[in-house]
């Protein structure tokens, strides 16, 4: 009842809300493992986070398992409509063996290739630069020694491989993303030197051509970290760059840039020189906090970029938060539901009339509408 007289509503302000909620239900939103066990993971040899990431508190509940992760992730996914994808960092192994990072291969993680066979859940991965005695100085692939380098190297070389399987297995590309640490605590003096190594560290790790159809590599950039203030060589410019050189994605984690910044307003720019982007949806607070993701006004401005710019179809909606205050498993289902009702309002914008208005320069009636569509009754198409 409720709905028939929501749809009237929109219907009246020229918005089809069947059209919408079928465009909804294609939309895949790859949530990411860490918020289950605060980033630790199950390999043997881990350190300590580092990097500058960090989960905080002790809510009861951590999983300490892969098998305890994929239970909660079961529940997660059972709360949380559609179909959806799952983001494993390297990290999170499945194995009985204990292979170092430059020995990791696909097998090790044959648990999880199952488990999403089964749940009819994607896979995507990233390589793991951080909680490691060779990740101790935040420095990795930009490493002064070669054979920090080149440790570095081969584990981002498995990696692809790996993700690469994963895509074969799945039928759909598994996105590699690749975030390194990297960076200097206090003021370098010689940043072109720690980029161009990261640079050829980077060249020599995708130097293979893989299919596109199995993997798809991603680079992710960074304002700063707790330990590297100073400066972070794979900033936004340098990946900008490198991933329009290259032809990767290019991961844009909305709590890795000032937090003034519009991340929303970067998606057409980027858009514009790039084929497919990918998003770390998160929400920094004063720093890149990674809080467990609001429907707010961040969250909706980005929702409706994609939707406006007709980005859908090429980005890729992973998230990347994780909270230790509260149940994890509810971050991981609130978190995921605000992705997925921000997409939904964004699918109800009366955008043909909106376009209409600004493209006449009639910007009182943009604001009029952009105002009292506010009023809409989403909460009965949701
Ligand atoms: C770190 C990056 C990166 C990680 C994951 C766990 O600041 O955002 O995406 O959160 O690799
Ligand atoms: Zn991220």
């Amino acid at each position: 009842m409720s709905y028939d007289s929501a749809k009237a509503q929109f219907a009246d302000w020229g918005v089809d809300t069947e059209a919408a909620i079928a465009r909804l239900k294609t939309i895949p939103i790859s949530m990411h493992c860490w918020q289950g066990d605060d980033v630790r993971g199950f390999e043997e040899a881990s350190g300590t986070s580092g990097g500058g990431i960090q989960a905080t508190g002790n809510h009861p509940g951590r999983a300490r398992t892969p098998d305890e992760l994929r239970a909660d992730l079961d529940f997660a996914y059972s709360m949380i409509p559609g179909q959806h994808r799952l983001n494993l960092d390297a990290i999170y192994m499945d194995t009985d063996e204990t292979p170092g990072r430059d020995e990791i291969e696909f097998r090790h993680f044959a648990p999880w290739v199952d488990w999403a066979r089964e749940e009819g859940i994607g896979l995507d991965f990233n390589p793991t630069f951080f909680a490691h005695a060779k990740a101790d100085d935040n420095l990795t692939l930009a490493h002064p020694d070669k054979g920090i380098r080149d440790f570095w190297i081969e584990h981002g070389k498995r990696c692809r491989e790996i993700a690469a399987q994963m895509g074969a297995a799945q039928g759909s590309a598994c996105i590699n993303n690749i975030w390194v640490p990297d960076g200097y605590k206090d003021t370098p003096v010689d940043r072109m030197a720690a980029r161009r190594r990261l640079l050829d560290s980077l060249d020599e790790m995708l130097a293979t051509p893989l299919d596109r159809a199995q993997i798809l590599d991603a680079v992710e950039s960074k304002l700063f970290g707790i330990g590297v203030e100073a400066c972070t060589v794979g900033s936004h410019e340098f990946y900008l760059g490198y991933a329009i050189r290259k032809g990767t994605l290019l991961c844009l984690d909305m709590g890795h840039f000032h937090p003034t910044e519009n991340i929303a307003d970067k998606l057409s720019a980027c858009a514009l020189s790039l084929d497919e982007l990918l998003l770390h949806v998160s929400r920094p607070m004063r720093w890149d906090s990674d809080h467990v993701i609001l429907l707010n006004d961040d969250i909706q401005s980005m929702a409706n970029e994609l939707v406006s710019a007709d980005l859908l179809g090429r980005t890729h909606i992973g998230l990347d938060f994780f909270d230790a205050t509260i149940s994890r498993t509810a971050a991981w289902v609130i978190g995921t539901r605000n992705m997925q009702k921000a997409l939904l309002r964004a699918l109800l914008m009366p955008l043909d009339r909106l376009r209409l208005a600004e493209d006449g320069l009639d910007f009182s009636t943009r604001f009029m509408m952009t105002e009292e569509a506010k009023d809409l009754p989403y909460g009965a198409v949701w």
